[in-house]
């Protein structure tokens, strides 16, 4: 497209490196997009912005960021394997995002190809109304151009990709197919509107000029989803896409207004509308981080943004200094003197502004909503290679993560792991490439540990004294306390029952704090123990000998006492699933979630999929993503998000139990 609009001088391809949007150098390297660039044309005097979103699973969630930018969504589909995973999906963040869908069928030039079949899935699968508005001209290896469904005109193509083409009448051999997709297109089109069906019933047909008229509003309305042809790589069909994107995609003018808030609360203030004429607004839809650049990507919702101006982030609360504008061209900025509504501008050099953030008008403040995005779906534990690694791991994190917003780095408090969760392996995989190549971070990547903890079962008293006499002053430390087990969920509860003063009051905290540091590491597989309350009741002092420390080895003697005496108890951390799968996969799905001791919650149809919402310990679900991928085919999706602790059944507790001692970490703990 970018080619046809004279905004590029040659035809890109990914694989050789010379796509203006697949500049990456993990994009180039592994020939798929891995995040979403802008670019811009002229076409008819119009200014188009196109975002070319990833469409690889690993990096899709980037591709619903950048269409709460858009106002059309246009789908590229393979005209030899018609919908996949990715259509499926942007499909459905379209419909989220209450977008008008165009789809180009591609690669008509290739063996296999079916456009009819392209049609029937767009119907079945992605919940589409689509309709041809052009008939392809030969296929496969005679692919040679197509036919206008509305104009009835043929285009002709050279097929050496110089995208040269002459204008004909349609070819004898076609009148029937056309004149068939023109009356489809006709009933659909008249259906969209009240008054047009009149007209229609009353004509039996439309005019060309009703038709078109007509095209823009049923689009708007999603009554039907324009299907246009051809093949990029011959470069045949893209003046005919860019015609119909000027002429019948909405116009950003006309698509209702963005919902505002306000910067303060979630109240609704009045809607902004593309348009010059109200006070400036902007959506932060996607940041860069190119050749030592943030780059923020600003939708510009409404009035006009100049550089040298101070704006408010809405989101934030915080002024912020917009120096300058520019377009992005692929990784290229050009300076820009104003932007208008409906634009799409690159900021530089923004102080505290994010992904999902609104910069606004300082008298006029508000704030957009910001794309809510699932919790990741899969996590590792990564592992500096060496202590240089370690030390720049985090700021080169920071900037990967301001990047991918579809990421997530934590370090576990618990396993002290550094924790990266993304979307699926691959994702977390060229996560790690790019730290390697563009940051010079090598990390290993493994399974993240499960942070089981434990807990324990009834009430008991202990009585614990710690005493120690080394010639000089001695140690002296007695307390008696209740262990008691309390709900899963409750933590930890420290009552002091010290009656007169048989504990001074400046040494009863310390008992505590010595039952705390015990309780880090249990005594059943060297977990930390939670859920208990103690009672300090009763014990006593030492005029001289007696201080802090005695008091603290006190308490961690009692606890280890009591551990003795009660029912250990090991918890595991059960996840709130959620499986989206085609409806023909469901009865699997959940088969294979109760085989990881899956509790289902529930189920629920929506469109041709079906959502099967369950409780699984966490310790099953690291192998999820590739069990759930070869039993779909790829089609199913999940997220998972921790819901509770719940208590492991004796299989489990025995596993960890018998790793935790092979490992040396209970025993070793008991020696302490
Ligand atoms: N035969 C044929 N191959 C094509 C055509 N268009 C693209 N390709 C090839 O298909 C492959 C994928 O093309 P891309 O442009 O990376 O596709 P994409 O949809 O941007 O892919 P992602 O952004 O990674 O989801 C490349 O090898 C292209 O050369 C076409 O019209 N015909
Ligand atoms: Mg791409």
């Amino acid at each position: 497209m970018l080619y046809a609009m004279g905004a590029t001088p040659r035809l890109g391809k990914v694989a050789d490196g010379t796509a203006l949007t697949d500049f990456d150098e993990i994009a180039i390297a592994h020939q798929l997009s891995t995040q979403t660039s802008v670019a811009h044309g002229v076409w008819r005097d119009h200014k188009l912005n196109l975002l070319d979103t990833p469409g690889a699973t690993a990096f899709i969630l980037d591709s619903r960021l950048a269409l709460r930018a858009a106002e059309t969504a246009l789908i590229v589909l393979d005209a030899h394997n018609g919908v996949e995973i990715g259509t499926e999906t942007v499909r459905q963040y379209a419909a989220e995002f209450n977008l008008p869908c165009f789809v180009f069928i591609n690669k008509l030039d290739k063996e296999q190809t079916d456009v009819e079949s392209c049609l029937q899935v767009l119907t079945e699968q992605c919940d589409l109304r689509p309709v041809l508005l052009q008939i392809p001209i030969g296929i496969e290896k005679q692919f040679r151009g197509l036919v206008d469904v509305v104009r009835q005109r043929a285009f002709l193509y050279q097929t050496d990709g110089s995208g040269a083409f002459v204008e004909a009448d349609v070819p004898a051999n076609l009148q029937t197919a056309v004149a068939k997709a023109r009356e489809a297109l006709i009933e659909r089109v008249a259906e969209s509107d009240d008054r047009l069906l009149e007209t229609f019933f009353e004509q039996g047909t439309l005019t060309d000029e009703q038709v078109l008229a007509g095209l823009p509003a049923a689009i708007r309305s999603q009554s039907l989803t324009p299907v246009f042809l051809g093949s990029a790589t011959l470069n045949i069909g893209i003046p005919q896409l860019l015609d119909a994107l000027v002429s019948i995609a909405p116009d950003p003018a006309h698509v209702g207004g963005w919902l505002g808030m306000s910067p303060l609360d979630d109240n609704l203030v009045s809607p902004r509308h593309v348009t010059d004429d109200e006070p400036f607004a902007g959506y932060v839809f996607k940041t860069l981080d190119e050749q030592f650049n943030r780059i923020s990507l600003c939708k510009i919702v409404s009035g006009i943004l100049r550089p040298d101006s101070l704006v408010l982030n809405g989101s934030r609360g915080a002024l912020e200094k917009v120096a300058a504008l520019y377009t992005l061209q692929g990784r290229q900025l050009d300076k820009l003197t104003e932007a208008h509504a409906g634009d799409i501008v690159a900021l530089t050099k923004l102080k505290d502004t994010h992904t999902g953030d609104t910069l606004c008008d300082k008298a006029a403040p508000v704030r957009f909503a910001p794309v809510t995005m699932p919790e990741p779906a899969i996590s590792f534990a990564i592992e500096p290679k060496s202590r240089a690694d370690e030390d720049k791991l985090s700021g080169a994190m920071l900037r990967i993560l301001e990047q991918d917003g579809t990421l997530r780095y934590a370090r576990d408090p618990q396993t002290r792991e550094f924790i990266l969760s993304g979307t699926n392996q691959q994702h977390i995989e060229l996560t790690v490439e790019r730290l390697k190549v563009r940051y010079g971070v090598e990390v290993a990547i493994h399974a993240p540990k499960v942070p089981y903890l434990e807990t324990f079962k009834g009430r008991v008293e202990v009585h614990a004294r710690h005493k120690k006499q080394t010639g000089g002053r001695g140690q002296f430390g007695d307390c008696k306390c209740i262990f008691e087990a309390l709900p899963h969920g409750t933590g930890f509860r420290f009552v002091d029952k010290i009656v007169g003063g048989v504990i001074p009051q400046q040494f009863r905290p310390a008992v505590e704090k010595g039952i705390l540091e015990a309780a880090e590491h249990g005594a059943l597989a060297g977990y930390p123990v939670v859920d208990f309350q103690v009672e300090l009741v009763d014990g006593s002092y030492h005029t001289v000998d007696s201080d802090e420390l005695s008091f603290k080895l006190a308490g961690r003697k009692a606890f280890r006492a009591a551990m003795e005496k009660v029912k250990l108890v090991l918890l595991e951390p059960i996840m709130h699933v959620v499986v989206s799968v085609p409806n023909e996969f469901a009865g699997d799905a959940m088969s294979d979630l109760s085989t990881r001791r899956g509790r289902i919650l529930g189920i629920n149809a929506k469109g041709n999929r079906q959502i099967v919402e369950a409780h699984v310990p966490l310790g099953e679900m690291l192998t999820y993503a590739t069990a759930l991928n070869s039993l779909t085919s790829g089609r199913g999706s999940y997220t998972m998000r921790f819901a509770h602790y719940d208590e492991a059944p004796p299989q489990v507790t025995q596993r960890v139990v018998a790793e935790a001692q092979a490992a040396g970490r209970v025993r070793a703990l008991e020696e302490v």
